[in-house]
């Protein structure tokens, strides 16, 4: 039997992606004045939407920043609890050498989240069924905020792209299924709560660290108690880590170098290898078919193919290379000790995420084959990159370093994940294996630059309201 989720408790965001709400905007704040902040947050609780309701006008999320749950009172010792990546942010010397953010990715650089740029405390979700009912959204928060202590510092804007991101690939086809969360699966693709929300059991049939107080620091039972059993506050029950990364990119470019690659010995251009060399890249073609059970071309019945593993049908990735980026960002049952078995799987399943980013920026037009027609490729473009995870580091942060930078991944040499590596001068490598003869392509720009990015925790709604019920100390 599944457990049972509190979603009266649980964000919203944590249950489905808003998909219907199509427009978006991310306000990150700054704490100003940290009672009126307090007593702002105390209001604004109420209005959170909670995993059991399924909107269909708007929805607001509420999420927190190691030093905004500082800035807003928290005592020294529930601060300590925290995980040390998410204590740190994701802007430290030491994330950036775990996130390969270097280069023209290095924090330093970026406009928000970075060293050089004001501090980040919160960041308000807000989504809506169309762009004019977010605009009267916004406004509102925007007052409420002017006199509520808080500072919006970077608004993040979207957009709304249908199923294709900017490189003109479906996105949004392959998430996790949580126990315990409406929607069903596999069980090879089914995870323990525990992985996506605090307070429940994960993959290792444990609670996944989180800060449990004392029954004193909670005197009213605003929280919920240890599921465990220590009858400790416990202030992460129901909650999750939200990762925000604004990921730039260059759609030019991506186009540019996979024509440059596939050119015809005449110095013709060759436009249906041009699109296979991309898929290649991605493991899906931009209908969204997998390239392990559509390997030679495009075929849109597959779109939303999900259903398949990488061991028995093409172990060496003559199919979907071993560096591609979905085959790499989740290897399925291609994982040692035993690839193939449900011991690979049970490997895998501890290094899930559940992606809820959204584009931003007007796309650049293009034609059925990826090539760019429009003008004004100098608007920047990208994906504000947002995932929910239990354990920032097992989850994203080993998925980011282990699998999707490395360059020796699954045996290989010198690839790192030819489409979202962000960094990089000299260009990487991909290999795609192939009878007779292997092919490689070498000198890969980076088609991403990062440009800002935080960790928050989107704690349970009985937790903002404890956030907003602590007196300074
Ligand atoms: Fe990726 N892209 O458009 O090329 N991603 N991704 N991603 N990604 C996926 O299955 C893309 C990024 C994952 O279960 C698809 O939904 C782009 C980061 C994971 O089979 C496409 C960017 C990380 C999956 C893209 C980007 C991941 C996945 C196929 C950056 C983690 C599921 C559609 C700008 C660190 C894989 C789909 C699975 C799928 C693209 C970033 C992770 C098309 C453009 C940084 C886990």
């Amino acid at each position: 039997m599944a457990m049972r989720l509190d979603l009266d408790d649980i964000q919203g965001l944590v249950v489905r992606g808003y998909g219907r709400l199509q427009a978006a905007r991310f306000l990150l704040l700054r704490i100003e004045d940290p009672a009126a902040a307090r007593r702002w947050l105390a209001g604004a609780a109420d209005s959170v939407t909670p995993g059991s309701s399924d909107p269909r006008d708007a929805s607001m999320q509420v999420a927190f920043t190691h030093a905004g749950l500082r800035g807003l009172g928290l005592g020294d010792e529930a601060l300590g609890m925290f995980p040390p990546e998410f204590v740190g942010g994701m802007a430290t010397a030491h994330r950036s050498r775990i996130l390969g953010d270097f280069d023209q990715s290095a924090p330093e650089d970026w406009s928000w989240g970075g060293p050089a740029t004001p501090p980040i405390h919160l960041a308000l979700l807000l989504y809506a069924s169309d762009e004019t009912t977010l605009a009267t959204l916004v406004a509102r928060y925007e007052r409420e905020l002017a006199g509520g202590g808080l500072v919006v510092e970077r608004p993040l804007k979207t957009v709304h792209l249908g199923i294709k991101e900017h490189f003109g690939f479906h996105d949004g086809i392959s998430q996790p299924v949580v126990e315990g969360l409406p929607r069903t699966g596999s069980p090879e693709d089914t995870i323990k709560a525990g992985e996506i929300v605090l307070g429940y059991p994960n993959e290792y049939n444990r609670y996944t660290d989180r800060p449990l107080l004392e029954p004193v620091d909670d005197p009213d039972g605003l929280l919920p108690r240890d599921p465990a059993g220590s009858g400790a506050p416990d202030l992460g029950r129901n909650g999750s880590y939200l990762v925000v990364r604004q990921l730039q990119q260059h759609v030019r470019e991506l186009w540019d170098f996979m024509d440059r690659a596939t050119r015809r010995p005449d110095g013709g251009p060759d436009e249906a290898a041009r699109l296979h060399l991309a898929a290649k890249m991605v493991g899906r073609w931009p209908s969204g078919a997998p390239l392990v059970l559509a390997p030679d071309e495009d075929q849109p019945a597959l779109a939303d193919a999900n259903d398949f593993g990488y061991h028995d049908l093409d172990a060496d990735g003559r199919r979907c290379p071993l560096g591609a980026h979905i085959r790499r960002a989740h290897p399925r049952d291609s994982l040692d000790p035993e690839p193939g078995t449900p011991r690979s799987i049970a490997v895998d399943k501890r290094h899930r995420i559940l992606r809820r980013g959204r584009g931003y920026g007007r796309p650049l037009a293009t034609d059925a084959v990826g090539g760019v027609q429009a003008t004004g490729e100098d608007e920047e473009r990208g994906l504000h990159f947002m995932c929910l995870n239990a354990n920032i580091a097992r989850q994203f942060e080993f998925i980011q370093h282990t699998w999707v930078n490395n360059p020796k991944f699954g045996g290989l040499y010198d690839d790192p994940d030819p489409i979202v590596i962000a960094s990089g001068q000299l260009g990487s490598t991909f290999t795609m294996p192939a009878d007779p003869l292997r092919t490689r392509v070498t000198g890969i720009p980076p088609f991403v630059t990062v440009r800002g990015g935080a960790y928050f925790f989107l704690p349970g709604i009985r937790a903002v309201r404890y956030l907003a019920s602590l007196r300074a100390s």
